[in-house]
């Protein structure tokens, strides 16, 4: 599995910063988002390092699908049936941590607010 150390998502992958984890698969973990813009506001973090969701799939294409199944199955169990998923790639997109992760938005503000 390829790590980065100074990624914050590796890290949190590690064990060595705390999060609030939801739900776990083979190759992702699920955990909430430290700044949470919904109130459900989920991350999905493949465990394996890559930059964005693009360079994820090109490793390993089935490695979204699990996350996305993943996501689905965290919102379910928390209670949400009707979720966003929004996925950022590049700074001008908002993305700010260079390790692939999906956001899983739910509750009302979750289904209005841009990320
Ligand atoms: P993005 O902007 O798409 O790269 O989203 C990164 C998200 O990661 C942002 O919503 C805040 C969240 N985040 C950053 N650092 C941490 C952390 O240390 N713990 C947790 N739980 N979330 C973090």
């Amino acid at each position: 599995m390829s790590t980065v150390a100074d990624c914050v998502f590796c890290k949190i992958v590690a064990g060595e910063i705390p999060a609030e984890v939801l739900g776990r698969s083979d190759d992702a973990i699920a955990f909430r988002d430290l700044n949470p813009q919904a109130p459900f506001h989920v991350l999905v973090v493949p465990l394996d390092h890559h930059e964005n969701a693009a360079e994820s799939a090109a490793a390993d294409p089935a490695s979204l699908g699990r996350a996305v199944a993943l996501a689905d199955q965290v919102a379910k169990e928390a209670g949400n049936a009707d979720y966003r998923m929004i996925v950022n790639t590049g700074a001008g997109a908002g993305q700010t941590v260079f390790h692939t992760h999906v956001h899983v938005l739910a509750g009302a503000s979750g289904m209005t607010e841009a990320l």
